[in-house]
């Protein structure tokens, strides 16, 4: 499984660091929608779904965590932790995000507006709707 990570441009100079993201440029989709989460609790793990058609790219702009990918066939774990890094999400992946550390904010950009009818929260559904996609992929050859 590729796992797809952006290092963005980072524009340095003896103030600091700017990091600027433009849609279509160095963002493969029209972000519909930012969203981020902080304060999250050591131990908690947060996610545990996947999306039938959003795409999103995860970036930590503070602190760290770990994100699980699954794509129904293999799993890996990134360690986000750079402000300048961002993780590409495809449709029917399995995501979980756990180790945040305390000061983790962790930011999303969307392809699309939040619409609850797009996730797959059960894991057997998932891996039959990833089952069902290769098959069409397959037929499609
Ligand atoms: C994802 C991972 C990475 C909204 O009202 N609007 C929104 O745009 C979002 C993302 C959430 N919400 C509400 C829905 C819930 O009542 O915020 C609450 C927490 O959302 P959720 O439990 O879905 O959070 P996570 O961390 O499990 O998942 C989120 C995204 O929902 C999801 O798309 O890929 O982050």
């Amino acid at each position: 499984m590729q796992v797809i990570k952006y290092a963005f441009q980072q524009h340095g100079d003896e103030r600091g660091q700017l990091v600027a993201l433009e849609e279509h440029k160095d963002i493969p989709f029209e972000i519909k929608r930012v969203y981020y989460m902080y304060d999250t609790g050591i131990d908690v793990h947060r996610g545990f779904h996947a999306h039938k058609s959003l795409e999103q790219i995860m970036i930590c702009i503070h602190g760290s965590c770990k994100v699980l990918l699954d794509n129904g066939k293999e799993k890996k774990v990134v360690f986000l932790e750079k402000p300048y890094e961002g993780l590409y999400i495809a449709n029917n992946m399995w995501r979980e995000m756990y180790d945040f550390s305390k000061d983790a904010v962790l930011m999303v950009l969307a392809s699309d507006y939040y619409d609850e009818k797009d996730y797959i929260r059960n894991y057997d559904e998932f891996l039959k709707t990833v089952e069902q996609y290769s098959k069409g992929e397959e037929a499609n050859k």
